[in-house]
Order: C-alpha cells, then sequence, then structure tokens
C-alpha cells in the first residue's frame, strides 16, 4: 500500500487525500504535524529532500513530491485527466497557475490567521498577499462564470488542485459571499462521487 506524508489541514495533501479518494485508492498516512515543527527537523529533511508535505511513497519505494505531480500520476488515464491534448494542456495551465498565482498568496494568508500566526514583521506581507490572493479569486470567479468546471468542460484535477485552497479561502480572510460562481462551482464539487471533506 501508498504511503502518504501528510498534514492534514494542507490543502496540498487534501488534493492527492481528495483524489486518492475518488479512485478508491487505499493510503496509509503518516501524520507530520508542520505546527510543531516535524517537516523541518534533519531527519525529515534527509528522508525527503523537498522539505514539504505531501510526499507519496510507492510500493517499490519511490518518493513523489509536489502535490500536483502527484494528482497527475494517479490521475492520467482515469476520468479525472482529458484524453485530448488541448484539454490536457488546460488542465495543465491551471494547475500551473495554481501554483504560481494561488497558493502562495490564499494558501500562505489562511495558514499564518489560522495555524501558525503572523510572523513577527510580516504584517504587510500578509496584506499583500491577501490583495494577490483577491485578484486570484477574481480570476477564477470569471472564469467560472461562464464555465462549470475550469478545464475541457468537465470535473478534472485542474478542480481538484483549485477547490483545496478556495473553499477555505475563509481562513484566509478572504470572502466568497460576493463571488456567487465561484460558490456554485463549490457545490458542484462537493457533489461528486467520492468526495471527501478537507477534514
Ligand atoms: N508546491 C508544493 C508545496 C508544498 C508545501 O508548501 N507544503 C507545506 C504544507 S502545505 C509544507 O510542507 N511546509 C513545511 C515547511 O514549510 O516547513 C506542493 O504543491 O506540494
Amino acid at each position: 500500500m501508498i504511503t502518504l506524508y501528510n498534514y492534514t489541514p494542507s490543502g496540498n495533501c487534501y488534493k492527492v487525500r481528495l483524489l486518492l479518494a475518488h479512485l478508491g485508492i487505499p493510503f496509509a498516512p503518516v501524520e507530520i504535524d508542520l505546527t510543531r515543527g516535524e517537516g523541518r527537523t534533519p531527519e525529515f529533511r534527509a528522508k525527503f529532500p523537498l522539505g514539504r508535505v505531501p510526499v507519496v511513497v510507492l510500493d517499490d519505494g519511490t518518493q513523489l513530491a509536489e502535490s500536483n505531480a502527484i494528482l497527475w500520476y494517479f490521475a492520467e488515464g482515469t476520468r479525472y485527466v482529458p484524453p485530448d491534448s488541448l484539454g490536457r494542456a488546460e488542465v495543465l495551465q491551471w494547475m500551473f497557475w495554481e501554483q504560481y498565482s494561488h497558493e502562495p498568496f490564499v494558501a500562505v494568508a489562511r495558514a499564518w490567521l489560522k495555524y501558525f500566526g503572523v510572523p513577527a514583521g510580516k504584517e504587510a506581507e500578509l496584506r499583500e498577499r491577501q490583495a494577490r490572493g483577491e485578484q486570484a479569486l477574481d480570476v477564477l470567479e470569471r472564469r467560472l462564470t461562464d464555465h462549470p468546471f475550469l478545464a475541457a468542460e468537465a470535473y478534472t484535477i485542474a478542480d481538484i488542485a483549485l477547490f483545496a485552497y478556495t473553499h477555505v479561502a475563509g481562513e484566509g480572510g478572504f470572502d466568497l459571499a460576493p463571488r456567487p460562481a465561484i460558490r456554485a462551482w463549490i457545490s458542484r464539487v462537493r457533489d461528486q462521487p467520492g468526495h471527501v471533506p478537507i477534514v
């Protein structure tokens, strides 16, 4: 059975748990409590050179890190990745965008406000990240106004990647109330067979 090194409140780890639930793939979770620094110990860093969770360890011992790479690995050949090259490229577009233009702002604001505290002297940085997060949510709202899902008009791992932190954006100080298209999409994602909540 595969092992998932996991921190349960992490949206990046939740992406993997959600896809594995859709696919009915069992896994053995190993909880790494990041609030206790368990992801920064020399042992953890020696074992996992990329230094972050999620990490999946396959049956043959191979490690795979980076949430969206893990999604791609398990989803290829399933209904969660489109069969055509344009659809696949659209999925990748939204997954790359998530990592560069959404997660660093929405997820970090949430992590600081809800789990770790705002680091000393970083109050202005928090406001800047929240402003950039608002811009990202506006992009999502526009896209979802006339598309049911982010890519290829179907529920894919692009939706899983973006759902993970968007549906808990309120914990980072973001307001989804004036964003009806995002709220309707959140409901559609929750209606997918095999959906599991973040905790
Ligand atoms: N790009 C990575 C980001 C992973 C990441 O930032 N993981 C966080 C938890 S959400 C982590 O392990 N942080 C540990 C630390 O910074 O010490 C991914 O998508 O998997």
